[in-house]
């Protein structure tokens, strides 16, 4: 993969970050954007001798922000090939009749709009030039329930179906749209949905050997190094140490 020109959103940390130090060679041009601007300063620091870094500090949430920061691309950076829209976070774990309601809007306005926005405005370009690759991070919540899980696997079954469906809107063209769905990996995610209580992050993946951001980065290499023909279109892993669990019974006491 080289001179390639890659929108990557969440670049501050875990799969994003990753992503960014996979694709980091072969000249191509690095967009990275998040909230936080100091990872991603440090970051453009850290790849300024293998790729032009082009950072911007974005909330996805913001629907004139994202498109300001399309629209505002230097001319280097314009030709988006490939979008890869993980941005996202889970707050919580209660169930939905105790979950905080701030909580759920913030996972839909980040997980749902955001990708929305960010889909929206850089596909223009990729359909103008009849190419471009959109890598999407959903999650195995899309498809698999657990307690507490509600609208955090609402917010990623949208990402999946929106997926499908853009494949749909652009048959005909040479965009490709690809989903992955990825099962518990150690990153911030856990601190950021127990709103920075370690102890409880670190408790999901005792004892177990999660993914880590870098195999969900070589996915995103596998899936983007396909032959132009070849559309990968939903790509689901765990760890080893993770599987379904058997339907829940409740049992009244006798
Ligand atoms: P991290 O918490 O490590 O990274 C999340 C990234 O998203 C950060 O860079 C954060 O940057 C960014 N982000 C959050 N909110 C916003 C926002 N409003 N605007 C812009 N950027 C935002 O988690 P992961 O790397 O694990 O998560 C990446 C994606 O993968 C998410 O969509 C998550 O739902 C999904 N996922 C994670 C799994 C896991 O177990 N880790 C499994 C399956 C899917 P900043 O705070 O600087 O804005
Ligand atoms: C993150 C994986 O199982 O915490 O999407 O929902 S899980």
């Amino acid at each position: 993969m080289s001179g390639k020109t890659i929108f990557i959103t969440g670049a501050s940390a875990g799969f994003g970050a990753a992503c960014a130090r996979m694709f980091a060679s072969g000249g191509n041009r690095l967009i990275l954007t998040a909230r936080r601007i100091d990872p991603l300063l440090k970051l453009q620091e850290e790849l300024a001798a293998d790729a032009e870094v082009h950072i911007i500090p974005l909330d996805v949430r913001d629907r004139e922000a994202v498109q300001g920061a399309v629209d505002g691309l230097p001319e280097r950076f314009r030709s988006i090939d490939i979008l890869v829209n993980n941005a996202g976070l889970a707050l919580g774990l209660e169930p939905a009749h105790q979950a905080d309601p701030d909580d759920w809007d913030t996972m839909v306005d980040t997980n749902i709009k955001g990708v929305m926005y960010c889909t929206r405005f850089v596909l223009p370009g990729m359909v103008a030039r009849n190419r471009g690759h959109i890598i999407n991070i959903s999650s195995t919540a899309s498809d698999w329930p657990y307690p507490g899980g509600n609208v955090y696997g609402g917010t990623k079954a949208f990402v999946t179906q929106f997926s499908r469906n853009l494949r749909c809107d652009l048959l005909g063209t040479r965009v490709r749209v690809s989903c992955i769905q990825p099962g518990m990996a150690e990153t911030e995610f856990s601190k950021v949905r127990f709103k920075g209580n370690e102890e409880k992050a670190a408790g999901v993946y005792q004892g177990t050997e999660p993914l880590t951001a870098e195999d969900i980065a070589e996915t995103v290499r596998w899936i983007t190094s396909q032959p132009p023909h070849v559309n990968v279109n939903t790509l689901e892993l765990m760890s080893i140490d993770q599987a379904w669990g058997p339907f829940a019974i409740h049992r009244e006491q006798k």
